[in-house]
């Protein structure tokens, strides 16, 4: 357990739109002020588990990557424009997928630390060494896709990672709302896509935030509908968009990751849910 001033409360409570918020919450005040919350068995927020320091070199490093013509986040559509590569589905987002093992340590380094800082807290999240990751980048729109920034899905690609092992995942710049429903989301109505009736947990993700879901919630449904207009830090060299980590322990796609890029793969959530 991390030493310093710590607070570790117990509490089980629903907000005014009756969703769990959180049932057993931690905070270390003596390492940059971050607080871990069981929000139900093996959906751990990390809220601030990375210092701004962090995130600006995170940035840096996903604009870099960001810009090869090859495996960046952009490419040159049939009318010569630079488009996200994730267009025409999705013209919002941009993604690369790659071996941890290409890209500098300090990626490894935050995804270990905050997934033991999980661990610690919640016995059904087993620490892994992750090999790959998923990196989105989305522009924040004047209004919504109709869809959502990424619809409702499971991680359930073969490049996702077994059932058993946790996804750890990053938000920096700007703030969305991170959807969660605990079986197939149901719309009616008066529910749309956006709100269905059996969702469990709407979590603000503001820059800087850790996501881990494993044990029972590792197959949670999960979207995105809202983000939040010019919200990220001011000194993150990153304006009207958010990048999205995600860690995934895969060894048995080391060396096959161009079948998983953008150009060779299409993911779970364009095919519907
Ligand atoms: O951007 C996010 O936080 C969610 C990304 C996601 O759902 C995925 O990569 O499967």
């Amino acid at each position: 357990m991390v030493s310093g001033t710590t607070s570790r409360s117990a509490c089980s409570f629903v907000n005014r739109s009756n969703f769990l918020i959180a049932k057993r919450t931690y905070a270390d005040f003596s390492n940059g002020l971050y607080k871990v919350t069981e929000l139900q068995p093996g959906l751990i927020l990390i809220k601030n588990g990375l210092p701004i320091a962090e995130q600006i070199k995170l940035t840096e490093i996903a604009l870099k990557h960001g810009e090869d013509p090859d495996t960046g986040f952009w490419r040159i559509d049939q009318l010569g424009q630079k488009v996200l590569n994730q267009a025409p589905r999705a013209p919002h987002r941009g993604r690369i997928y790659d071996a941890l093992g290409k890209y500098p340590p300090i990626l490894t380094e935050l995804c270990q630390k905050n997934l033991v800082r999980a661990a610690q807290f919640d016995s059904s999240i087993k620490p892994i060494d992750a090999t790959h990751f998923i990196l989105l980048y989305y522009q924040t729109l004047a209004e919504p896709p109709n869809s959502g920034y990424i619809p409702w899905h499971q991680d359930k690609d073969p490049n996702d990672g077994d059932d058993d092992q946790p996804v750890v995942s990053f938000t920096i710049g700007d703030s969305c709302d991170f959807l969660v429903c605990n079986g197939r989301p149901q719309i009616s109505s008066t529910h749309p896509r956006s709100n269905p009736v059996n969702l469990a947990h709407r979590i603000l993700f503001e820059s800087g935030d850790v996501l881990i879901f494993g044990g029972p919630s590792r197959t949670i449904y999960h979207s995105i509908y809202e983000m939040h207009n010019d919200t990220a830090p001011k000194s993150l060299p990153l304006r009207d968009a958010r990048l999205n980590f995600t860690f995934r322990f895969t060894p048995h796609i080391l060396g096959k990751e161009e079948e998983f890029n953008s150009k060779n793969f299409v993911s779970v959530y364009h095919k519907g849910t």
